[in-house]
């Protein structure tokens, strides 16, 4: 088998670190080595940007935040996505990735699309996922279930809700090769069970 490369998107709270693990636990039972990441993070350098940018205490402007979220994206595919799929076998399993970008940066703050998808390349050396889960969920939902942790709002998570308004309708919107939407306001169990099968027939070559 050739390495793998999904993605699992979608607003904030949707519930992609839970399903992120839950998808890694039932790969590893079926017997796939499987890599688990986080975008922005992943090394370092890449944590240290993803810091920068989620502290709220800075502010950055639009341009900025991009390049500290594609810096931390080029640290990330050249030390360790990369490698992993060039060894072929590995399943690599990422909460958001490059559609992220284009749901917040582009939809949301309202960067322009192509110059923005060109700089995305550039850090990607254009590698991209093989398959998308977007989690679809209303964007009051999510921020409901996010202020039930109890955890302080990060500087994204403290923007006002039309952001987050233009964010969730592009992950809504978002479609092409690979891309699959999920109904993320199922219990947590069963939006395993619905990507398992998406998953387990894209690992089967099914589909
Ligand atoms: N960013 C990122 C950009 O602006 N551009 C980019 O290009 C990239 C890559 C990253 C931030 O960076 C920005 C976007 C983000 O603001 P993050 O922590 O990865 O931050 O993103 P968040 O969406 O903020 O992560 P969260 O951890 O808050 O949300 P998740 O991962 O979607 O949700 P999860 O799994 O942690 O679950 C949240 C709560 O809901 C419960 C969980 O138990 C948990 O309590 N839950 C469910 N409850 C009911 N039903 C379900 N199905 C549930 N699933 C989980």
């Amino acid at each position: 088998m050739q390495g793998l490369f999904v993605v699992v998107e979608g607003p904030e709270g949707a519930g992609k670190t839970t399903l992120v693990e839950g998808l890694a636990g039932r790969l590893r039972e079926a017997g796939h080595r499987v890599l688990e990441v986080r975008e922005p993070g992943g090394t370092e350098t890449a944590e240290a940007a993803r810091a920068l940018v989620l502290d709220p205490d800075k502010q950055w402007s639009p341009a900025a935040e991009l390049f500290l979220i594609l810096a931390a994206r080029a640290e990330l595919v050249q030390q360790v996505i990369g490698p992993h799929l060039d060894e072929g076998g590995w399943v690599v399993l990422s909460d958001r990735f490059e559609l992220s970008t284009e749901a917040y940066q582009i939809a949301g703050r309202g960067l322009p699309r192509e110059e923005v998808l060109a700089a995305n390349r550039l850090a990607t050396g254009g590698l991209g996922p093989d398959l998308t889960l977007v989690l679809d969920i209303p964007p009051e939902i999510g921020r409901e279930r996010q202020g039930a942790q109890g955890k302080s709002p990060d500087r994204m998570e403290q923007e006002d809700a039309a952001l987050h308004d233009r964010v969730a309708r592009a992950f809504r919107e978002a479609g092409g090769p690979g891309v699959v939407h999920l109904d993320a306001t199922v219990p947590a169990e069963r939006l395993e069970s619905d990507a398992w099968e998406v998953l387990s027939a894209r690992l089967d070559g099914t589909q």
